[in-house]
């Protein structure tokens, strides 16, 4: 096992973070049921107050410009999953999306990050990826497929990663729309995955009924970022002792996405 893997935090200690500016195709982004376009102006202003909240948890953040080619590239962290000791480019199974990961690539290694090329001939997305501090689980899902999963597993066991199989639950676009970690031994799910065997060796903190986009939250050093919205979810994460921050995604949330979709997150360095 590499000695950069799986130390206490790897999970949800990040020293920086890469995102990625909407643009004005941003209107024309996928959504399973279409609510209207997000406002493009007010995409942009709820993914500035997103930066700056990143920034207050302690994360340096670097800011790419939109990509006005692919509508949902703000949604940049279905492009790569990043680990402690490199950034795999992955392969977005939406057909629009094809594309990001490559141009991606190409930012990041001017950017002098290492970069390991995707070579999958199957597809998946990093929302369908969770970063636990004992297993990566990658959800197969409509986006992630299994030749796209035995390429990923591949590389993470070479690299002393223990990955696993999982399902995303049927009608949700992601592995992480349901869940998220919250320190190393405890998850947030919503209640169609609180039973997943899965998180058997986890403590599980159920998503209150009804604040399901809830789920879709992100630890950030000693920051809870929660989706504004579900004042259960945060009065749950509260009680529990999280320090809970509360963001407005209402533009994102009209193309299915959230809080961790937006970033690429590295891990703090030891
Ligand atoms: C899509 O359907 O691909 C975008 N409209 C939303 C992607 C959200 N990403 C995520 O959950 N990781």
């Amino acid at each position: 096992m590499s000695d950069l893997t799986f130390r206490p935090g790897f999970s949800y200690r990040f020293s920086a973070a890469i995102v990625r500016r909407p643009g004005r195709s941003v209107a024309g982004g996928i959504r399973a049921i279409d609510r209207g376009p997000p406002d493009c102006a007010r995409f942009r202003q709820e993914h500035s107050e997103y930066i700056r909240a990143l920034e207050r948890a302690g994360v340096r953040v670097t800011v790419l410009d939109a990509l006005e080619a692919h509508p949902d590239s703000v949604f940049i962290e279905d492009a790569a999953l990043c680990l402690p000791d490199g950034i795999v480019l992955l392969r977005p199974g939406a057909p629009s999306r094809t594309g990001e990961a490559a141009a991606l690539g190409a930012t990041l290694e001017q950017l002098g990050h290492l970069v390991i090329a995707c070579q999958a001939d199957g597809f998946i997305d990093g929302g369908d990826i969770l970063t636990t501090e004992s297993a990566i689980f990658v959800g197969l899902s409509e986006r992630t497929d299994r030749r796209g999963f035995a390429w990923l597993e591949s590389i993470l066991e070479r690299r002393g990663y223990p990955v696993r199989a999982v399902r995303t639950p049927a009608g949700v676009l992601h592995f992480k729309s349901d869940c998220c970690v919250l320190d190393g031994d405890t998850v947030l799910a919503t209640y169609r995955l609180a039973g997943a065997e899965c998180f058997a060796s986890f403590r599980v903190l159920t998503v209150p009924r009804g604040e399901e986009a809830a789920a879709n939250s992100i630890r950030v050093n000693d920051t809870v970022l929660v989706p504004a919205g579900f004042p259960a979810t945060a009065e749950l994460l509260a009680r529990e002792g999280y320090a809970v921050e509360t963001l407005a995604v209402s533009q994102a949330s009209l193309l299915d996405g959230g809080l961790s979709c937006m970033s690429l997150r590295i891990p703090v360095a030891r």
